[in-house]
């Protein structure tokens, strides 16, 4: 049987493409990788909702804290009548915090590819907030995606929480708020969440939870390309890495070939070395002032970030410089 005809009926098979090509150039790449957006099926983005409550994953708790306790000072960033547009929302309970700070916004617009909880998210923020205009777009915010038409008379405010800005590179990173600026126009607040940098053992004990639970997460990358591009890998042969690379300040998650392997997926076989790994994901920890810098130099100005005691994790303000002051 062709290993498409296996594919789960409730895959959408024009991303099905999209996928299997990045799967396969990245393991055919030297050193292998694959895209961290890939982990987010319905499966992995119910397993990212439950690394958020181990005890050790302090980023949710401590960006929730930040959230909760200025609210109205984040919420004063925002205009009338604005729709507030958030990248690669996942689960809403961080937007919720600021919506019931900020009744002037008027719409809010969540991106992501992952379509079952988009929809699932958006009923749930429609019932909370019912003369909220809730109009979700099921997109990959990496690249340009359409602003649905009703919105074209509202200004705009970003949001981008959770540090999903480390998953990029800097100068992707730097793209990226470049990119978003010009979604959101001159003028415009873009809320972000970042993480920043600390004690080694803290940030080992947050993708290494005792629970097992960032394994299965990293894991289930293998079970997701199983079943939707009919490979044969053998989950109980690999094993789920995670360290902090100090000179690079970041974490870099990996999945160790326990032993020499090959592993059958659309018609190529790809070979493991005893050891070898698929670089799944790196997450930057950025200090106050790189952060800063990297905005800065992306266009926008940066005001002074609300923090939270022990300095983990910082929310910014940032606002589009008007491009002719540049
Ligand atoms: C969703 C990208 C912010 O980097 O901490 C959690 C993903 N990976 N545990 C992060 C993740 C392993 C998370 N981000």
């Amino acid at each position: 049987m062709p290993a498409l005809a296996r594919v789960a009926p409730r895959v959408d098979l024009s991303k099905v493409s999209a996928f299997a090509a990045d799967v396969l150039a990245g393991l055919k790449a030297e050193p292998k990788t694959i895209p961290a957006k890939y982990f987010y099926d319905t499966a992995g983005s119910l397993l990212f909702e439950r690394i958020t409550q181990t005890p050790e994953y302090y980023p949710t708790r401590t960006e929730l804290g930040i959230l909760n306790q200025h609210a109205g000072s984040i919420a004063r960033f925002l205009p009338e009548h604005a729709a507030l547009i958030e990248f690669g929302s996942g689960s809403s309970t961080k937007a919720s915090i600021l919506l019931r700070a900020a009744p002037q916004v008027t719409a809010y617009v969540p991106v992501d590819i992952s379509t079952e909880v988009l929809h699932h998210e958006a009923d749930l923020l429609r019932r909370e907030f019912p003369k909220l205009q809730v109009i979700p777009v099921e997109a990959d915010f990496c690249q340009p995606f359409e602003v649905p038409p009703p919105l074209a008379p509202l200004k705009r405010a970003g949001f981008f929480p959770g540090s999903t800005i480390g998953n990029f590179e800097p100068h992707e990173a730097s793209t990226f708020l470049r990119n978003a600026g010009r979604i959101l126009g001159p003028g415009a607040p873009f809320i972000v969440g970042v993480d920043l940098v600390k004690d080694r053992a803290v940030l080992h004990a947050a993708y290494n939870d005792a629970a097992g639970i960032t394994a299965k997460f990293n894991l289930n990358l293998l079970t997701r390309i199983n079943r939707e591009l009919g490979a044969n890998f053998n989950i109980r042969c690999f094993e789920h890495h995670a360290l902090f690379n100090r000179e690079r300040s970041r974490i870099e998650m990996h999945l160790a070939s326990i032993k020499r392997q090959k592993v059958r997926i659309l018609g190529d076989t790809i070979e493991f070395r005893a050891g070898e790994t698929i670089h799944t994901e790196n997450s930057y920890k950025y200090s106050l002032s790189s952060f800063a810098a990297l905005a800065r130099g992306a266009g926008w100005t940066v005001h002074s970030p609300w923090t939270d005691p022990d300095k983990y994790f910082a929310v910014y303000a940032l606002v589009q410089r008007p491009a002719a002051t540049e």
